[in-house]
């Protein structure tokens, strides 16, 4: 087990060579994440959710460990265990790491096989201690002389004899396989997070004003304690992707190609980005796989460059109908052309909020279009545009049972009476927010005990891309109650009541609010 814990800490030093290269774990993570079906990927992704993941890094490392506990005693008897389990892991660990397009080739390869061979190495120098150790009578002194090279016989030979020495020296080099473990893995880690990325990003200086909301701010319905807030704080923004350890990108070394079905391909820098014509969008995006009344779903001002803009440059060939994207780790995803020119906000977004994008929602640059779910549109740490046709590319979760194309359905949330809170009968307000971008809210209803619909008050907001807040009067009265709610969009239609979940392409059915209400 420590021989194996030696052999991941290797690889982790090895893979952190290179800055900001992910180590074999993560890579085995993410391997285990795209290699995984449809249904199992989801899973992990919602489980493992919406923070860094560590659950799964920590569940491949102790799997790791316990196979290589294994290895270590069926190696006891059979030392041929050893180069062969270790060998295993190594074309294992090898394999994902040469699927990672975060990892260079030569690190993928050369990482697991080090930490294979100083998994291998140390588990045989222990199993000649333990050997030597249930050994009787204790053979006569070495003759060989300890000044001998430390390599893997020398150490057979010159040897202490004595049984209790050598299981004092066993755990010994058990003890010192363990720290050295944690010492590499530490270190690699260290050398992988040399923070180029988070250095360049603190000295990104925005336009001035960048962030700020363009339309009317009515602020009013913020004072209601527990309703959503207009504006999505960037640590507050709901974060989904499939990248175990995010992407460190340093613009100095980054660019984005804009290729395919294009009359002049070309390359942006960062710094061209930045100098570009920039725009600031309040627009809501949402994630497909958001249950009813969940929170995959967040409201920012994105600073960018329209989408057209960048793709004009390089001259659109009539045939090319999907624009197709690619992240600097292989995700990809894509969207019919034509919704680049119905009217809605579609950028290539370098700002959050008023701030650099941050890392995790793809520092440098990302795309967010409005109106469609993240899984067709919105790729973080992007790196390559590629215009082609529809038929010709399928994205990332295309083949994981959902839908080629991910329009952003109409729905509803409420958000007070908060969940799990016992009311007090008499006035209590109903609030959430509801969102349908690009056709707008015209309406949100509200019913107690499926009693009649009642219409709520909307916040004035100023576009149709953004959710608005809603709130309704209600007299509460004591007893258990349910309250149901259900938003119309700009065009009349009413979100249905029929309940579908996420999958294939947006959960529907209408939010509903469980409540006690006591006694005044
Ligand atoms: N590179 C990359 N971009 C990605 C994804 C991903 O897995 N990798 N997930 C997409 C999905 S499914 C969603 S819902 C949004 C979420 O963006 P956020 O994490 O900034 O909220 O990012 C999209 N962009
Ligand atoms: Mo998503």
């Amino acid at each position: 087990m420590t021989s194996a814990a030696l052999a991941l800490g290797v690889t982790e030093l090895v893979s952190g060579v290179e800055a900001n290269t992910p180590g074999s774990i993560a890579s085995v993570g993410r391997a285990f994440i795209s290699w995984a079906p449809g249904s199992l990927e989801r899973w992990a992704i919602d489980t493992f959710g919406t923070g860094d993941k560590p659950a799964l890094l920590a569940g491949i490392v102790v799997i790791c460990l316990l196979l290589g506990a294994l290895v270590g005693v069926v190696a006891q008897r059979q030392p041929a265990a050893a180069p062969f389990g270790f060998g295993v892991f190594a074309v294992a660990g090898a394999l994902a790491a040469l699927d990672d397009p975060l990892v260079p080739t030569a690190i993928a390869v050369a990482a697991p096989m080090l930490g294979a061979y100083s998994g291998i190495f140390a588990l045989l120098m222990m199993r000649t201690r333990l050997l030597q150790s249930t050994m009787a009578p204790p053979a006569p002194p070495a003759t060989v002389a300890a000044t001998a090279t430390p390599s893997a016989t020398s150490i057979v030979v010159e040897s202490p004899t004595n049984p209790h020495a050598s299981r004092r020296a066993f755990f010994a080099y058990a003890g010192g396989a363990a720290a050295l473990a944690a010492t590499a893995a530490g270190a690699g880690k260290a050398l992988r997070g040399r923070g180029a990325a988070e250095q360049a990003r603190a000295q990104v200086r925005l336009p001035a004003g960048s962030g700020r909301i363009t339309t009317p701010a009515d602020t009013s319905f913020d004072a209601i304690t527990g309703l959503t807030p207009r504006i999505t704080p960037n640590e507050d923004f709901y974060l989904i992707d499939t990248a175990l350890l995010k992407p460190q990108v340093n613009p100095a070394n980054w660019k984005l190609t804009i290729e395919g079905m294009v009359e002049r391909p070309y390359e942006l820098t960062f710094d061209e980005i930045l100098a570009m014509d920039l725009v600031d969008e309040e627009l809501t995006i949402a994630c497909v796989s958001n249950e009813v009344g969940d929170d995959l779903i967040g409201n920012a001002v994105w600073t960018g460059v329209p989408l057209l803009d960048v793709l004009d440059r390089a001259g659109i060939q009539p045939g090319a109908t999907q624009v197709a994207q690619r992240s600097v780790d292989g995700w990809t995803c894509g969207f019919p052309t034509e919704l680049l020119r119905d009217g809605r906000p579609a950028l290539l977004v370098v700002g959050m909020n008023g701030e650099p994008l941050p890392i995790i929602h793809g520092f440098p640059a990302r795309v967010v279009v409005s109106g469609l779910y993240g899984y067709v549109s919105a790729t973080k740490w992007i790196e390559t545009i590629t215009l082609t046709t529809w038929e010709d590319f399928d994205g990332y979760w295309m083949d994981k049972g959902w839908s080629k194309e991910g329009p952003v359905k109409t729905q509803c949330r409420i958000d007070v009476p908060r969940r799990g809170r016992t009311l007090v009968a008499g006035p209590a307000p109903i609030a959430g927010v509801a969102w349908a971008p690009i056709r707008g809210i015209s309406k949100v209803e509200v019913r107690v005990d499926e009693g009649d619909w009642v219409e709520a008050t909307l916040s004035s907001v100023g576009t149709d891309f953004t959710w608005i807040q809603w709130m309704a009067e209600w007299e509460a009265v004591p007893g258990e109650h349910v309250i149901d709610a259900r938003a119309t969009d700009g065009e009349g239609e009413t979100q249905t009541a029929a309940i579908a979940p996420p999958a294939p392409n947006g959960a529907t059915g209408y939010p509903r609010r469980s409540v006690v209400v006591e006694d005044a």
